[in-house]
């Protein structure tokens, strides 16, 4: 068992517990004992199976947590799991992603209403039963019947970051098939979308056929759905993501990896083109329409410039206008992974990161950074231990004082200050004017009307010392929808004041994303790209940041990390006067 596997255990119960109304105390003890796992380097099954070794000497694992562990080891669930499990069954899990909707609510809903399923609580809703119960109204029955649809509209879609690792391992693992050249994933992915359906897998060799047969003995896959002689589609993992695998000849490989990548729209507009210019297009290849000879099929280079168009990035089609820049030769020189030179957010053991600055910065540097900014929480979070001002003063004072020539890069002394309920900041002045950079975050009263949340924004702007605006719409994917608000105001007073609009490169956030970004360097922001790790490995989460820009069509002038740290400082020395 892999240690998400366990984590995801852990906080199930967690869950399950707070269903229960039981003691918040015991049930954080799961909520951190997942934290641990989840971040622990090492797999957790190896250190249980090694008599040598102690679970315990992972931070964050208490003697009962460990007793739990060993249980997990020796059969696969433990005591408090099953008890859980068999007083409620287990699609009430499923209830806790309906936004809107507690675990206390939910256990509420279960005593008097016997409600498991998301059906269920649709049909209480609608039959406005809900609003009878203590505490509750007319007013959660809509909003619930509100995030059901939203909830069935994401439902069966899965991270980027997600579908990444699990389509980097299938690439490896047909990749060693006899008679394979390449495989490479097509569709959503490879557009980087920041969700995704199934995975696409196109595979060219002379033997490709063979992955097929290869592709459907993999240990996980747990359901096939359908196979042909070019055509494989099967559930894998333990999430159960469907992957479509296709074998492909050599001459129609980059006809196939156009059709494949989509999107649908781009297709059908690339296809009108086509036509008008004497061509059919299909995932064989390019025909001409009067005598059905093939002209292109063997690179998508190749296809495009049969067509008149430069080769568009696969970021750039979505049919957002792409065709008609391809055509005129507009296309952006979009930001290359490469360009960045510093990260701008992380946290460390000073709130709630999982590493000390030193070894963040040490791992940056691998990364060949030349700065990084350490930005951890402001006192608001006191969950996270965030930093108060005499803190934040002397985190500034260990900052000035670290030998950067023996770090090997700079270190810029930061902080994610809370932008409050009225849009104040969570610091007083002089704690913020101490630092060399500060971004402002909102973590909380996220359900603001629009015009309160505005203002709450405009007003934060107006801090002479905020740099970046952090996860500036706070939507979490697949779990909660941004918050409302003016984006043309608070974007219009960013660019006014030269606050950096931040892309939040967490796989979860993906924060500001693509529309958002066309439209906000059309009124002429700024941007930059971090990763907000919590752990060194997060670090790494910065290409899906990247992605996120190519998608809104971004160049490294446009983001101010791209920039080498002199220039960087010149820009921070700028922006502070
Ligand atoms: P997803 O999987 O929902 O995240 O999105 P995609 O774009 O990967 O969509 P998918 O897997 O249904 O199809 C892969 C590509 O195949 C899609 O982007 C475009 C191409 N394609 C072209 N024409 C069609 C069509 O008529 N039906 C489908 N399903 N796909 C088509
Ligand atoms: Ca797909
Ligand atoms: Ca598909
Ligand atoms: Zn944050």
């Amino acid at each position: 068992m892999e240690n998400r596997e366990i984590a995801r255990m852990l906080a199930e119960t967690a869950d399950l517990l707070e269903i229960a109304a039981e003691d918040s105390f015991r049930i954080r003890s799961y909520r951190n004992a997942a934290a641990a796992i989840e971040g622990c380097p090492e797999r957790v099954m190896d250190i249980l199976k090694n008599p040598a070794r102690k679970v315990t000497d992972i931070p964050g694992i208490g003697k009962g947590m460990a007793a739990n562990l060993e249980e997990i080891a020796a059969r696969g669930s433990f005591e408090r799991r099953d008890q859980m499990l068999a007083k409620y069954p287990p699609t009430a899990l499923e209830l806790l992603k309906i936004q809107g909707l507690g675990p206390k609510t939910i256990g509420l809903l279960w005593e008097h209403y016997r409600v498991s399923t998301i059906d269920d609580l649709e049909r209480i809703c609608q039959e406005h039963k809900l609003r009878l119960l203590p505490r509750l109204g007319a007013k959660l029955e809509e909003k619930v019947l509100r995030s059901i649809a939203s909830y069935r509209q994401r439902a069966g879609r899965f991270l980027l970051s997600f579908a990444d690792e699990v389509a980097g391992e299938l690439v490896r693992y047909l990749g060693e098939t006899p008679g394979v050249d390449a495989v490479t994933p097509a569709g959503s992915l490879r557009r980087g979308r920041e969700t995704v359906g199934d995975l696409d897998l196109l595979v060219t060799g002379p033997d490709a056929a063979q992955a097929l047969d290869r592709f459907v003995a993999h240990p996980e896959v747990s359901e096939v759905l359908g196979k042909g002689p070019n055509k494989a589609s099967a559930r894998f993992g333990p999430q159960s993501i469907q992957v479509d695998v296709r074998a492909l000849a050599k001459e129609s490989y980059g006809a196939a990896l156009q059709y494949f990548t989509g999107s649908k729209d781009h297709n059908i507009a690339l296809r009108a083109r086509c036509l008008k210019l004497g061509y059919t297009l299909n995932e064989y290849g390019l025909f001409r329409l009067d005598d059905n000879t093939r002209v292109a099929g063997e690179s998508e280079e190749g296809i495009y410039r049969k067509l008149g168009l430069a080769w568009i990035p696969p970021e750039l089609r979505e049919n957002h206008g792409e065709i008609e820049c391809a055509a005129e030769g507009r296309l952006p020189r979009l930001i290359e992974p490469e360009q960045i030179r510093g990260d701008l957010h992380m946290h460390t053991v000073e709130s709630d990161g999982r590493a000390a600055l030193e070894e963040m910065a040490s791992h940056a540097k691998a990364l060949g950074y030349e700065y990084v900014a350490v930005t951890d929480h402001s006192k608001a979070l006191a969950m996270a231990n965030g930093l108060d001002e005499r803190r934040v003063m002397a985190f500034a004072e260990q900052v000035r004082e670290l030998d950067q020539d023996a770090l090997g890069i700079h270190v810029f002394s930061g902080i994610e200050c809370d932008i409050r309920k009225d849009g104040a900041m969570d610091l007083a002045d002089d704690a913020l004017a101490s630092l060399d950079l500060v971004i402002g975050s909102v973590h909380s009263y996220m359900n603001q009307e629009a015009a309160e949340m505005t203002d709450r924004l405009l007003r934060a702007l107006e801090c002479p010392y905020l740099g970046i605006l952090g996860h500036p719409t706070g939507r979490l994917l697949l779990a909660r929808e941004p918050f409302a608000f003016d984006f043309e105001r608070v974007v219009d007073a960013a660019a006014r004041r030269n606050v950096w609009l931040e892309i939040n490169s967490s796989p979860e956030r993906l924060d500001l994303h693509d529309t958002l970004l066309r439209a906000a360097k059309a009124r002429g922001a700024r941007f930059v790209i971090s990763t907000d790790a919590h752990h060194p490995q997060h670090l790494l989460n910065m290409r899906y940041g990247v992605t996120m820009a190519r998608r809104g069509w971004l160049e490294a002038a446009d983001v101010v990390n791209t920039l080498p740290l002199r220039e960087f400082r010149k820009q921070l020395v700028a922006r502070g006067s």
